[in-house]
């Protein structure tokens, strides 16, 4: 089996540190963060950024100054800026940090009811836009799929030219408004996708390390981090990103897979070193 690759989303758009003090704001506690997440096995990290005071946003800047200080604590680590920003953005906001051509970036292939009245678009148009501006700046998407339905999506517009294959596919699962966490939609998500993609699952809350396990026997991908979760396990707050990928570690090493390094998830992915 390949090489396991630990993705970190250290901070996401929605958590604050009101749920768990650890979230990072700041560009020192995002580089921070990265940098234990990194430490404790993390080739990429899921990058969104805050202003200071919490908001998230797109901001070229704001992510040039990030991706800079994470560079500064940990060169070779795999920075994957987020397109889908947080539900309302515009889609020229959000695509602002594919102006940097990071070495890959999210490509979210669907809307979805995301609580309350809010709702995450991503719009046919909008996915193939952002798909072509990828591709321009020869950025590696990985296709952020919240229901099954975002896969069939994907390989359309990958039939018609906006996304190169081969194909990496993240499975965001638990997500109220998208699939279950449940081991039969993972097992459906996973059989859904064409021959040749990689794929890598983010289980939402209680979803974290099941599907993190399931993922690992299966030949799949991880991806953890206080975006999706901030317990370390019931009731115990995560200390910070570096627990929850010590985590995954762990649970890897008892069942027998190697972690992947930078260098080894750059191969496994076919990218090029860049941003
Ligand atoms: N914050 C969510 C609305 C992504 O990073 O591409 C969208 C999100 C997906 O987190
Ligand atoms: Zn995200």
């Amino acid at each position: 089996m390949e090489k396991l690759i630990i993705t970190a989303a250290i901070c996401g758009a929605e958590v604050t540190k009101e749920h768990n003090p650890a979230v990072p704001y700041t560009v020192d506690e995002i580089a921070q963060e990265a940098y234990l997440a990194y430490s404790a096995g993390a080739s990429i990290i899921h990058l969104h950024v805050r202003e200071d005071d919490g908001t998230p946003t797109q901001r070229k800047e704001r992510y040039e100054e990030c991706i800079e200080a994470i560079k500064k604590r940990c060169n070779d680590v795999i920075i994957q800026p987020s397109t889908g920003g947080s539900v309302g953005m515009t889609s020229k906001e959000r695509l602002e940090p594919v102006i940097l051509k990071p070495e890959m970036a999210t490509l979210d292939c669907g809307t979805l009811n995301f609580g309350g009245d809010e709702i995450f678009v991503n719009t046919e148009n909008m996915i193939k836009e952002f798909g072509q501006e990828m591709l321009n700046m020869n950025v590696k998407p990985e296709i952020e799929i919240f229901d099954k339905s975002m896969i069939d999506m994907a390989v359309r517009l990958s039939r018609k030219g906006y996304i190169k294959e081969p194909l990496h596919f993240s499975f965001v699962m638990g997500v109220n408004g998208g699939i279950s966490g449940e081991l039969r939609d993972f097992v459906f998500l996973k059989g859904s996708i064409p021959c040749g993609s990689t794929y890598s699952v983010a289980g939402i809350g209680k979803y974290e390390f099941s599907l993190a396990a399931a993922s690992i026997i299966s030949g799949g991908h991880v991806r953890v981090g206080f975006e999706d979760n901030i317990y370390l396990e019931k009731g115990v707050l995560a200390k910070n990103n570096g627990e929850l990928v010590e985590k995954v570690v762990r649970l890897a090493k008892e069942l027998g897979r190697e972690i992947a390094t930078p260098e080894e998830a750059r191969k496994i992915l076919g990218l090029k070193k860049g941003v």
